[in-house]
């Protein structure tokens, strides 16, 4: 199967006592679906993943692919610090309707690059499905190097890449050595600029709230069009930009519920509420109808 492609990263709406809200999951995800991506990837860091439970990690994979279009391809993000929590994760997407799974490699505790291929190995055997393998330097702890890409691709079950990284040299490479894998640019800022490096994907938050430029963007690059595709890299950066302001998972919840999409902005703590100068900013930007 081809991956290639472009995924919303989703958010798990939460109520005010921090349990999930189901229908807010369920319309979030009925949105997506008719927003023109190709896929969704759940689960992830922006769904808070590592404020969850391991239940609640396979409650919302569970009530996610209920929601979803038979249309969309679905990821389930895996990872976890410890290898038995992504095992138990990768069984339980592994028995859901998910074509491929993703994992972040193991942060916190050094893990030695023989240790990582092994945890690798381990889940993926543990869902039977693809793996899509993560590379996030900055938060990670663990900046693979080139060669090292290059091996995880490598192993047995890999198809992929969610390369959440600035370096587009980087970029250039993996996907000029690896052309038989598909490599998803993972930070939306640079979504144009990875393309152009070779990223035939993309996985992102902000795909919640500007999914059809993000669709724009792609087909920009892919039709030679570079001077369209910085305009609308830009419109889409000066959104990002506010959310990084506010903060990207507290800021995305309080444009979609701005936008009647989903009722509840909570998230876990210790993420933060909005502040009333961010929220002004963002309404500024609804308005405006940058999102
Ligand atoms: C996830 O696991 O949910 C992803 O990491 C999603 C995605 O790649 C986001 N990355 C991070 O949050 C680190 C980006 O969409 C990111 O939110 C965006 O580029 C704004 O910085």
């Amino acid at each position: 199967m081809n991956f290639s492609g472009l995924y919303a990263a989703t958010l798990t709406p939460f109520n005010l006592d921090e349990t999930i809200n189901h229908d807010d999951l369920a319309s979030l995800v009925k949105f997506n679906c008719e927003s023109g991506l190709d896929g969704l990837y759940v689960g992830g860091s922006t769904a808070e993943a590592f404020l969850c439970s391991t239940e609640e990690r396979i409650q919302t994979l569970e009530l996610t692919a209920e929601a979803a279009t038979a249309d969309m391809t679905l990821i389930a993000h895996v990872g976890d610090i410890s290898t038995k929590k992504s095992e138990i994760l990768a069984r339980a997407a592994g028995a859901m309707p998910y074509q491929a799974i993703s994992a972040v490699t193991p942060f916190y505790y050094p893990v030695a690059f023989n240790e990582l291929k092994k945890h690798y190995s381990d889940v993926i055997q543990a869902a039977g499905k693809p793996m899509i393998v993560y590379n996030f330097p900055a938060f990670a702890g663990m900046n693979l190097s080139g060669e090292q890409i290059n091996e995880l691709l490598n192993i047995d079950g890999v198809v992929a890449l969610k390369q959440t990284s600035a370096n587009l040299y980087q970029m250039e490479q993996v996907t000029r050595q690896n052309p038989e894998k598909t490599i998803f640019n993972g930070f939306d800022e640079i979504l144009a600029s990875g393309l152009v490096a070779g990223a035939n994907g993309g996985i992102g938050s902000t795909y919640n709230i500007q999914a059809q430029r993000m669709i724009d963007i792609q087909a920009a690059i892919f039709t030679n069009n570079a001077q369209q595709a910085t305009a609308l890299q830009r419109e889409a950066n000066v959104l990002i930009d506010a959310l990084v302001g506010t903060g990207v998972i507290p800021g995305l919840k309080y444009v979609l519920k701005q936008k009647g999409i989903i009722q509840n902005e909570h998230c876990r703590r210790p993420l933060n509420v909005v502040t009333d100068e961010h929220k002004a900013t963002l309404n500024a930007l609804i308005e405006a109808g940058v999102c």
